[in-house]
């Protein structure tokens, strides 16, 4: 299935090489309304839209070419070798099937990424942005960002979203093969907005996304309840970015990532992606809130929070969070990939 609808998105064209590679940087986003439940496990269709923001000088920055005389796909990140037997290069791998001239044609992929892989910091999602935007460069498709964006799904569902700066909604389309289900850039840009990373562990999850969301739709109750609420989030936090109405958009941000969280655990068997350090710092940014400082969280499948304020806060939650990294999404800084 995933072959065809690519077969589709490429319409013939050719997987013979270019160049001698191809080479591209995609950013990671974080969403503020998450996705959470497919309608479509193996094409990565959700439930519901999603809205992220696109961090720019986070992601993956990734080469790839063929390489003929090997016998099996290398993929070296950070520069080691990754084990054959990992998930990553196994749904790597599993990806690149589809992109295969013959099935003895096998490519070598050498991605330097300045996040952590699988703590919650969104790596699949710029590490699938950046190998489809690598392909497209090794076979000179020139696809549409739109197109790129549908692959990108295709490897991962988050990294459709990874294919622009700022704000981006995923609509989830209502197509059986997905092709309208892709990342959207809106329009409005909030250079005030600031987005800090509280690293707590960076450690692998307990439970991966994907199973964690095929569980939820089964088997939470308050999962009944989710779709309707994204539509009513959504909407909210538009009106947010709009009106830059920052105390709209960070208690939407915040209650969507802690309803989501309640349906993990409301889950069978339960999934709880958070630490005890997690708990102490959600309350640490309540406490801040009652003595009058804006600043909210959210928090996706791993320990770590993401606090969300504006730059007139900077110093204040720089002072009570001393261990933050603070990013600026819409400041247009240098790209400067080194290693996590
Ligand atoms: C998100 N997350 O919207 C949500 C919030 C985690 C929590 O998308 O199975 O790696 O590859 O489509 O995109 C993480 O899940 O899952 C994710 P797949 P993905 O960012």
């Amino acid at each position: 299935m995933i072959k065809d609808v690519i077969a589709d998105i490429l319409n013939k064209k050719s997987f013979q090489p270019q160049r001698e590679a191809g080479e591209a940087f995609a950013p990671t986003n974080i969403a503020l309304i998450k996705y959470w439940g497919k309608r479509d496990h193996q094409l990565n269709l959700p439930v519901t839209n999603s809205l992220s923001l696109t961090l720019s000088e986070l992601g993956a920055k990734t080469k790839i070419r063929l390489t003929p005389a090997s016998n099996k796909d290398v993929i070296f990140l950070n520069g080691d070798a990754v084990s054959e037997d990992s998930t990553f290069y196994q749904r790597t791998s599993a990806f690149l099937n589809a992109f295969r001239e013959h099935e003895n044609s096998h490519f070598t992929i050498e991605t330097q990424a300045n996040i952590p892989v699988s703590a919650g910091l969104a790596s699949s999602a710029c590490g699938m942005a950046a190998l489809v935007k690598a392909l497209d460069s090794l076979f000179d498709w020139q696809l549409s960002t739109e197109q790129l964006s549908v692959l990108a799904r295709l490897g991962s569902g988050s990294a459709c979203r990874s294919l622009w700066p700022g704000f981006v909604e995923w609509h989830a389309g209502t197509l059986e093969n997905g092709l309208d289900s892709h990342g959207q850039p809106l329009s409005h840009q909030w250079p005030a907005l600031r987005l800090g990373i509280l690293m707590i562990s960076e450690s692998q999850k307990p439970v991966s996304t994907r199973e964690a969301m095929k569980r939820a739709p089964m088997t939470s109750y308050l999962y009944k309840k989710w779709p309707n609420q994204v539509e009513t989030d959504l909407n909210a936090l538009k009106t947010a970015i709009e009106e830059k109405n920052f105390t709209l958009f960070g208690t939407t941000s915040e209650n969507n990532a802690l309803l989501m969280h309640a349906i993990m655990e409301d889950s069978t068997p339960s999934v709880n992606y958070s630490l005890p350090e997690t708990l102490q710092l959600r309350q640490k940014v309540w406490h801040c809130r009652s003595q009058g400082l804006p600043v909210f969280f959210t928090q996706d499948a791993g320990p770590n929070l993401k606090l969300l304020f504006l730059e007139k806060d900077q110093k204040a939650v720089e002072t009570l969070f001393p261990e933050i990294k603070i990013i600026a999404p819409f400041a247009n800084q240098e790209v400067a990939i080194e290693p996590a």
